[in-house]
């Protein structure tokens, strides 16, 4: 067996019945095994061994009190993978589905994406199963307040700095932080996606976004072509899903169809984006709701036949294995050119290997939806400078960021004889930073 597999072998043994984790990892091995036959040095450090095992991992439990004076409990989670090239660094994601496999394989990525960016941030992650969907603003504050009186102690500006991920955005940052600082009685960037008033960044919501669309723009003008006239399919109508689908406009696209847990909705003439954004954004809101706003878009009942609608462009924006094999197939049959992952791991490995085969550009999610944890590493320099950029000196730094994202992955994919495989090159220029890092500070 050879060494990559032995070492796969044993994380699924140790990590039994994790299988999000086993996929993450899986496919970053796969992909690093033409690097450690290069540099053995790395095996002989030890190094892959110390990768896939979290530094810290933190699991507790989070008592509230509902609106009806009922006890409730969730579990948190709090994994600090890698601190190799800076503080732990990545989102916080309130979801039922939440569990240790899942806050794993994301502090993982996390890794690697983080890497990327070029900015000294490590990976980390951090969750719970508490569901926010149907609750009060009251229950929010004290879930997430409850949350925080116990992961403050594992946090600091300089330690562990989460964000926003799926179910977290401005308003559950505001009451960890809030939480957080009368605790600790110091007022330091300890989070990111913090609000305007007290210390967020400016781009930071539209990072993610806007830095897929980028990434994208990136691909397409590799291959002589751009975003205009193009029909876009964005899943998802969350944080990530709204400001892809605003960019890719300004940029000359339509985007032509939206879905969320429940159902997806199409519009031929394009959907309107203001119209997704209050739903969404604001009033929080189904997506099956929009009808009632654009008479001229359809709904579909179910979120998984989104991809049976035609489109020159696909970006996945809404959760971990979203798009399959079949849904590739179809994507394929239709004539997709690109596809990017805004979310995290949303295409099985089968359908990513469908794309690779029709030569498909695809863009993996550690690279494409980088910018919204760059643009937050951009906060903590604006935080320990306490200073602030303005919105047009953030959004140049983020358009650069993800035009370097896509040629060191570009670049590196071709060193190692796989040109135009960019989660391959993904994976070998984020694990290259963090791999001499690891090397030169030792066995710890
Ligand atoms: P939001 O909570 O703002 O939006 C999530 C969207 O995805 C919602 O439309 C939601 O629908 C949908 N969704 C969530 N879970 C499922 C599911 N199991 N099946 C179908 N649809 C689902 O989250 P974000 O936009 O912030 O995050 C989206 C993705 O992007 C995640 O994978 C996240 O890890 C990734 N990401 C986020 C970054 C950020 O800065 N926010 C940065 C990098 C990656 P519903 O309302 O029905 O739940
Ligand atoms: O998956 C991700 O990169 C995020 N949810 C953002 C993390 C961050 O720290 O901004």
């Amino acid at each position: 067996m050879s060494y990559v597999s032995e070492l796969l072998e044993q994380v699924k043994q140790r990590n039994a019945n994790e299988s999000e984790f086993h996929q993450a990892v899986e496919e970053v091995l796969e992909s690093l095994e033409v690097v450690l036959e290069k540099n053995p040095q790395y095996i002989d450090a030890g190094i892959m061994e110390r990768l896939v095992e979290p530094e810290r991992q933190v699991v507790f439990r989070v008592p509230w009190v509902d609106d009806n004076g009922k006890v409730q409990v969730n579990r948190g989670f709090r994994v600090q993978y890698n601190s190799s090239i800076g503080p732990y660094k990545g989102g916080i994601r309130f979801h039922p589905s939440v569990n240790l496999s899942i806050i794993k394989f994301l502090g993982f990525e996390q890794i690697f994406k983080n890497s990327l960016t070029g900015l000294p941030i490590g990976g980390g992650k951090g969750g719970s199963d508490f569901d926010p969907k149907g609750r009060s603003d009251n229950e929010i504050m004290r879930f997430c307040q409850s949350f925080m009186t116990e992961l403050y102690r594992h946090l600091g500006a300089d330690t562990d700095v989460p964000a926003g991920d799926i179910g977290v955005g401005a308003r559950e940052v505001g009451y960890m932080y809030g939480q957080y600082k009368r605790i600790r009685n110091v007022y330091e960037g300890v989070f990111t996606g913090k609000g305007l008033t007290y210390g967020g960044s400016l781009v930071r919501k539209e990072a993610t976004g806007y830095g897929l669309v980028y990434f994208v723009e990136e691909m397409l003008k590799a291959k002589g072509d751009s975003f205009k006239g193009k029909r876009v399919v964005i899943s998802g109508s969350g944080n990530v899903a709204i400001y892809a689908a605003r960019k890719a406009e300004e940029l000359g696209a339509k985007v032509v169809a939206f879905s969320d847990s429940n159902s997806y909705i199409c519009c031929e003439d394009g959907v309107n984006c203001d119209i997704v954004q209050q739903l969404k954004e604001v009033e929080r809101r189904r997506i099956r709701e929009y009808k009632d706003r654009d008479a001229k878009a359809s709904v579909h009942e179910g979120c998984s036949g989104i991809w049976s609608t035609k489109c020159d462009i696909a970006l996945p924006c809404a959760t971990q294995n979203e798009l399959q094999k079949e849904d590739a197939e179809m994507l394929v049959k239709n004539g997709v050119i690109a596809v990017a992952e805004g979310a995290n791991m949303p295409c099985t490995p089968e359908a990513v290997e469908v794309f690779q085969k029709n030569n498909v550009l695809f863009g993996p999610g550690k690279a494409g939806n980088a910018g919204g944890v760059a643009t937050s590493a951009l906060e903590m320099a604006q935080n320990s400078m306490r200073y602030s950029w303005t919105f047009e000196e953030v959004d140049a730094k983020l358009q650069q960021i993800m035009k370097d994202i896509y040629h060191s992955a570009a670049t590196a994919a071709k060193e190692y004889g796989k040109e135009d495989d960019l989660v391959t090159g993904a994976n070998i220029a984020g694990f290259l930073k963090v791999a001499e890092a690891m090397k030169a500070q030792g066995a710890v």
